[in-house]
């Protein structure tokens, strides 16, 4: 097959052995709870006007972070960095209640963006601690829902960072522990970290449901499926965000060839596609289906025009908006103010 010329910082067409083709990996981007963060600063925008101070990254995501600084979103790192007054958005990921305080100690007006099933793991927490048991929280050490969570019960909380942590970790009293987790984190690894727990402490207690969310499972699943038969996978998400990044290990762990991450389908490199017959697509759920599509047409460009969906699961779950921006200021109920159904 001949080289095609293409546009410049487009991808060429590489002659490859076999139909080149696309597996686009379903469900991908956004979940419910992104969603419902990326609305609150939006609809806090159109309603109080720019300046919306937001702290931290509303959601892991360059792309999202850039557009809404456009809209006149601020992304302060901490709440003293508000002017006195002023309305701050919590970002998707939760916040301990020691940023609450100190919010309110600034008389700033805050708008909770904190994804419902964040705040789940928050109240188990609380309710572990409140019954004496220290918690070994699965998770990464300084990410903001581990801080949050965390921070609900710092004297009874131990972060455990991977399965090797479990090794040289001591509690007070084996007979009263339990385990959380952060909501994005590789399904596969967390139960090898349990699986340890429970070697070392065979009194460890189970959380009481799930705490790695629905999305970050159902990306997981979607990307393995993909993987088996990907020469390389393509993700699409930013450094930071922690289920975009364990789609790429998912990947890797599950039969991908290769497996990479960008944020915009400019930084794929011309050799990753080199002999690659089948590429798979996915996106973390911080990330826009605008980037995913993006990639598709350079994709496209290279000679992938060939896409099949890989689908493993239909999600329709939707969440209310934040409490403050439930109804509009002469009291009437918006749209989003009931949300929709869990799956
Ligand atoms: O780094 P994370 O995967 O936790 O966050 P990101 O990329 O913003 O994803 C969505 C928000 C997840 C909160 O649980
Ligand atoms: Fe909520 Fe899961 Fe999305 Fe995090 S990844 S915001 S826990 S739905």
């Amino acid at each position: 097959m001949p080289r095609v010329a293409s546009a410049p910082g487009r991808l060429k067409d590489i002659p490859v052995v076999g139909q080149k083709r696309v597996l686009l990996a379903s469900p991908r981007g956004y979940c419910a709870g992104v969603d419902r963060a990326v609305v609150a600063v939006e609809k806090a925008l159109e309603r109080y006007g720019a300046p919306v101070y937001v702290r931290k990254q509303i959601v892991h995501n360059k792309h999202v972070v850039a557009t809404l600084e456009k809209k006149g979103a601020v992304f302060v790192d901490e709440v003293d960095e508000v002017p006195e007054g002023a309305h701050v958005v919590f970002s998707a990921h939760g916040v301990a209640p020691s940023v609450v305080d100190a919010a309110a100690a600034r008389g700033l007006q805050a708008i909770d963006a904190t994804c419902p099933l964040v705040t789940k793991v928050h109240r188990e927490a609380k309710r572990f601690a409140r019954d004496d048991y220290e918690i070994l929280l699965i998770g990464h050490t300084g990410h903001e829902e581990v801080e949050g969570t965390a921070g609900e019960a710092p004297d009874n909380v131990t972060v455990v960072n991977s399965p090797a942590d479990v090794a040289t970790l001591e509690v007070k009293d084996p007979e009263k522990v339990v385990w959380l987790s952060q909501t994005t984190l590789s399904v596969d690894e967390t139960m090898e970290t349990v699986r340890r727990l429970r070697e070392r402490f065979p009194l460890l207690q189970d959380p009481p449901s799930d705490d790695i969310c629905y999305a970050t499972q159902n990306r997981q699943v979607a990307i393995k499926k993909v993987a088996q038969d990907a020469d390389v996978v393509i993700v699409v998400g930013s450094a930071n965000s922690s289920n975009s990044v364990r789609l790429v290990e998912v990947a890797l762990e599950n039969g991908a060839k290769a497996a990479y991450r960008v944020d915009y389908a400019s930084e794929v490199k011309q050799e990753w596609l080199d002999g690659a017959a089948t590429v798979g697509v996915t996106s973390g759920a911080s990330v826009p289906e605008v980037l995913v599509q993006e990639l598709l047409d350079d994709l496209a460009d290279a000679g992938y025009t060939e896409v099949t969906p890989v689908q493993t699961a239909e999600e329709d779950l939707m969440f209310s908006l934040p409490r403050e921006l439930r109804t509009d200021p002469s009291g009437n109920r918006d749209a989003r103010a009931l949300g929709g159904r869990a799956r």
